[in-house]
């Protein structure tokens, strides 16, 4: 009976878009589209049954069937777009593809300049020493000669961090502590951290220093030249000339600038070293006998030299740097060049 059918197809729809409504995935959602709408789908053989009608009701049938599948149809599209697109294939595993290396970090310009200098000296015969960051303001000042409320202090801008602690100015603290700890002959150089409160395209909160120092019988301000004269060849190049100019420093008398020729020029005088020819590297001199009294040395059985010289600054002249923040600034794109 005509009524038999459209009843039978109403409650096929019903059916189908309640089987939709509760497909939880695309999996499911299929196996609906197959239920319904497949070849032998409900549906379908529904619409295939109405052949046995009388012929006057076969329109109105074929077309309730019609719009119940076009719905059923519908409503499964939107279901199926509702989930998303499919999950790609996972490509196959190729197991003769080369496998795929780490990215390998190295060291960076700084600890690598470090190492370099401390190489060099350590073939002229010092030992690396190293000392805390943290010091006491007798081994950064006092022991070093700056007397209590003495101006040459403010030479050095420091950080202090509370309860008599600062946070060493230069590696020459370790030159006391070293000699406190063993009596002479004493041939040392020190690389670490030092800090103050300089900030500018030369100068860093918290740069590098290597400190040298050489205490033994008959050392002479000679002796200070050649071993610098020696480095600044091995490290920069070999015919690079370096000159002292009197200075001024608590813990060394005489006291002298190090100076190196431009790297750029080579002394002619240029941007770099404004016309003057010269770049200063570091500071220097022959110990003060007034240190031997704070770690119980002779003055009159022992001499010696030393020197302190920045690491930052020397890497800048060696590689033509432009700014010393570079070197804190963490940009591999710049870490990469060296
Ligand atoms: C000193 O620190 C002395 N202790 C050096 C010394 C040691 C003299 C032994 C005599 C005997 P000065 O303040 O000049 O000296 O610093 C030495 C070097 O550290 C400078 O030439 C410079 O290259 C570097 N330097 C100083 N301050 C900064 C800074 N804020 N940033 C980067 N480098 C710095």
């Amino acid at each position: 009976m005509m009524s038999d059918v459209l009843e039978d197809i109403e409650r096929t729809r019903q059916e189908a878009l309640r089987a939709i409504g509760a497909a939880a995935d695309a999996e499911a959602l299929e196996r609906t589209r197959i239920d319904f709408l497949g070849s032998k789908g409900r549906l379908t053989e529904l619409t295939r049954s109405l052949g046995s009608l009388p012929r006057e009701e076969r329109p109105a049938a074929g077309q309730a069937a019609n719009r119940a599948k076009e719905e059923v149809a519908r409503a499964h599209k939107a279901a199926l777009e509702a989930l998303g697109p499919a999950r790609p294939e996972a490509p196959e595993l190729d197991v003769s593809l080369p496998g795929r290396r780490p990215a390998m970090g190295h060291r960076h310009l700084i600890s690598r300049t470090a190492h370099e200098i401390c190489q060099i000296f350590a073939k002229l015969g010092l030992s690396v020493v190293e000392g805390p960051e943290v010091e006491t303001d007798y081994y950064n000042f006092e022991a070093l000669n700056f007397p209590r409320d003495h101006p040459s202090r403010d030479m050095q801008e420091t950080l202090f961090v509370g309860d008599g602690l600062l946070l060493r100015t230069h590696t020459s603290p370790v030159q006391i502590r070293t000699m406190e700890k063993s009596g002479p002959p004493v041939w040392i150089v020190v690389p670490g951290k030092t800090y103050r409160r300089d900030d500018d395209i030369t100068h860093s909160p918290m740069f590098n220093q290597i400190e040298g120092l050489v205490v033994d019988k008959g050392i002479t301000m000679a002796d200070l030249k050649g071993v610098l004269t020696a480095f600044a060849s091995s490290f920069f190049s070999a015919d690079t000339r370096i000159r002292l100019r009197p200075s001024f420093f608590p813990f060394t008398e005489p006291s002298a600038e190090v100076d190196i020729a431009c790297v750029l020029c080579g002394g002619r005088g240029c941007r770099l070293c404004k016309g003057s020819g010269w770049l200063e590297l570091l500071g220097s001199g022959m110990v003060d006998p007034a240190l031997y009294g704070f770690v119980g040395y002779d003055p009159g059985e022992v001499s010696g030299f030393a020197f302190g010289l920045g690491v930052d600054r020397a890497a800048m002249l060696k590689y033509g740097l432009s700014s010393i923040r570079h070197l804190y600034e963490g940009d591999l794109r710049f870490s990469r060049q060296f």
